[in-house]
Parts: structure tokens; sequence; C-alpha cells
């Protein structure tokens, strides 16, 4: 037992880039815990982790694990998900799943709380936690979209390693010091562990994550114009999506034009408008040359927003710089959230 209080709480792939941020941002946030299960593949079972200054020892996920488990928080792939969430809900948990498994299923709400909250009263035993690009990205375009409603939006990424795991940050570190040491090296995880070929992340930029679709863009770029559009209840929002990785360890970079119906606001009323949102930290001084970095946003649950500017041939079109800790707000911070207000809304129980 954790704590005397509160909810017994399992979390799928506890062992995890995601899983680990977790593991912080429950202790940090001290969210309500009775019991914690930490759940694993059985290569890890038995592993001992540290939780609130005691020693927990690392599961299998198996359908058994979740017998009186009241919150599952899931982060350990897609198909561990499509196996294991309903095995969870059905025991009577509510599942937080943090893969694409869900996310697209008209019974699942997709929820990011600055956007969307009163979406999880719908759940029906899983809420789904969008994709990390997605996620900062709406949460920097929901003010302006209820102020002046949107059109169109065009976004390219510039993603960190750690959105592809801790196998891919190891890789990003072993190619640099071999380069750096004029060794050899094979590429065997980037720019996707289960595609047919691999390219080197070091000293790079790879127009690819996540695997190509029939229509030429990849999973990746189709989750954030899906997701984006289920998020805001907006079918007829324009998005256009190009995903890149680059080898920074973590906090993923947004470049994202977009179009809004009612043009003519200035860029000091967009950028009063970004400094009172929910969840955002404006820093955009250019004049003393501030905007956000992906090195300044790890660690930090905001979403950094920076570089505003007037499209200088569309009334109504504006860009910016969008940055923020791919693990936290993007995963594990957003997870929380979604977690916190079902105990708000008394939701869990
Ligand atoms: P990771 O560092 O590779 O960790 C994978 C975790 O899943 C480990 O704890 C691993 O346990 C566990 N796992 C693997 N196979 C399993 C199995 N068969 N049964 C139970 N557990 C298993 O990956 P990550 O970066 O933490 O990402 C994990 C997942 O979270 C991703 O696959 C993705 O679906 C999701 N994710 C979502 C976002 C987002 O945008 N919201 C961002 C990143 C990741 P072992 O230690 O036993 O191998
Ligand atoms: C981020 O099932 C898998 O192989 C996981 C792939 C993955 C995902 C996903 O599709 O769930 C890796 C990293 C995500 C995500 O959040 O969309």
């Amino acid at each position: 037992m954790v704590a005397q209080t509160g909810f017994h709480v399992a979390l799928v792939g506890a062992t995890g880039a995601v899983g680990q941020q977790m593991l912080k941002t429950l202790e940090e946030r001290d969210f309500p815990i009775s019991k914690l299960s930490l759940l694993s593949s059985k290569r890890s079972a038995g592993k001992k982790i540290q939780f609130k200054g005691q020693e927990l020892t690392v599961e299998e996920a198996t359908p058994e694990a979740f017998e009186g488990v009241q919150l599952a928080l899931f982060s350990a792939g897609g198909s561990v998900s499509k196996a294991l969430a309903p095995e969870a809900v059905k025991r009577g948990a509510i599942v937080v799943d943090n893969t694409s498994a869900y996310r697209m299923d008209p019974e699942v709400p997709l929820v990011v709380p600055e956007v969307n909250e009163e979406d999880v009263r719908n759940h029906k035993g899983i809420i789904a936690n969008p994709n990390c690009s997605t996620i900062q990205m709406v949460v920097a375009l929901e003010p302006l979209r209820q102020k002046y409603g949107m059109k169109k939006v065009v976004v390219s990424t510039y993603q960190a390693v750690s959105g592809a795991g801790l196998e891919a940050i190891e890789e990003m570190k072993d190619q640099s010091k071999a380069i750096l040491e004029g060794k050899e090296f094979t590429p065997e995880v980037l720019p996707v562990s289960g595609d047919k070929k691999h390219y080197q992340i070091a000293f790079n930029a790879v127009p690819q994550i996540d695997l190509f679709q029939d229509n030429g863009y990849t999973f990746e770029e189709m989750k954030m114009i899906n997701e984006t559009k289920k998020i805001m209840h907006q079918d007829d929002l324009e998005v256009a999506a190009t995903c890149v990785r680059l080898p920074v360890e973590t906090g993923h970079s947004e470049s994202v034009y977009v179009e809004v119906e009612k043009g003519g606001a200035d860029v000091a009323e967009i950028k009063d408008l970004l400094a009172t949102a929910p969840g955002v930290t404006l820093e955009d001084d250019p004049s003393n040359q501030v905007y956000p970095l992906a090195s300044n946003c790890v660690g930090k649950n905001d979403v950094f927003i920076g570089r505003i500017r007037k499209d200088l041939d569309r009334d109504n079109g504006y860009h910016m710089w969008v940055v923020s800790d791919n693990l936290l707000k993007g995963a594990a911070w957003n997870s929380v959230q979604i977690a916190e207000s079902l105990v708000k809304l008394e939701l869990l129980k």
C-alpha cells in the first residue's frame, strides 16, 4: 500500500519512457492512490521501482492483474491496449489509454482538458489520450478558434526522439558518439522500429514518423489531422501536417500556420489572448531574442508559444512556434490531468 486513501491505480508500461514520467507526475501531483500496480511485459517483471519512497515490484501485465483496479493508465503500445484495456474495463476499471488504439473510436472520448474536458463524461470505460503532437497544437489553437472561428491549419513538426521510446533515445546517443569517434554504426530503430528500412537520426532530419499510409501521409500526420478535428468537434476544419524527427532528446517543436474565420486581429491581440490561455506560457519577445526552445520546456507541463506573426498576404492568417515536453503535456501530464478531471467530476469511484 502506498497511501491510506485513494484509488487502486495500474500503470501499464511503467518501465517505459512515458511510464517513468507518469510515475513522476503521479508523485508530484500527489494523486490519491491507495495501491499502485506497476505492469510491463515479462521482460521487466520483478524489477524494483521507487514510488514515494517505497519500493514497488513490477509485474507482468495479464488480465488478472487488473482485479480490483479502479484506474488503469496504459502506455505500452497499441497492441497491448487492444488486448488488455477491455480486460481492465471488464473488471471495473476506467482506462486512460495513451496509444492510438482507440482514439478514433466514436465510442471513446479523446480528451485534452484545456479544450474538451467535459467529453470525459461520455466514456464507456476507455478515454483516449491524443498523440503528443496533436495535444500541444490544440492547446495553442483552441483560444483562437473560440474567439475567431477556425478554417485551416498547416503544421510542420520538429519532433524529439523520446517520442519513439527509450530504445530510440539510446540509438540517437550511441550514433552521435559513433559518428564523433569516426566509428561504424547500423541504424536499427528509427524512423519506425517495425518498418523495412532504418535511417541515421544523429545529425539528421527524417521526414517519417510512424508508417506511411496509402495517401502518402504518415500515420503520425494522419493522427494530427483526424485527432484535431475530433477533439475540437469540427469536422470541416482543414488540417495538413508534415511530421519530422530531429536529433533532439525531449521537446517537440511545431511551426503552425492558422487561418481564422474572422480576420483582422493584430499580433498584440493574439498575444494577449494566448498569454492568459489555460496551459499556455507565452514566450514572445523577438527584440530580446525570446522564443520557445525545446531545451527550455523539458520537465515543464505547459505549452510554450512564440514567434507569433501575421501572415503577410492574408488578413486572417497567423504563424506561430509551439513547443512542449512531449513526454509530459504530450503524454504523462495530459493522462494524469484526465485522471484528475475524473476525480473532480466524481466519475472515478
Ligand atoms: P518504451 O520506452 O519503449 O516503453 C514501452 C513500455 O511498454 C515498457 O514499459 C515495456 O515494458 C512495455 N511493454 C512492451 N511490450 C509489452 C507487453 N507485451 N505487455 C506489457 N507491457 C509491454 O515506449 P514509450 O515511449 O514509453 O511508449 C509506450 C507507448 O505509449 C507507445 O507505444 C505509444 O503507444 C504510447 N505513447 C504515446 C504518446 C502520445 O503521444 N500520447 C507518446 C509516446 C508514446 P518492458 O520494460 O517489459 O519492455
Ligand atoms: C507514439 O503500437 C505501437 O507500436 C505504438 C506506436 C506509437 C504510438 C501509437 O500509435 O500509439 C509510438 C509512439 C504513439 C502515439 O501516441 O500515437
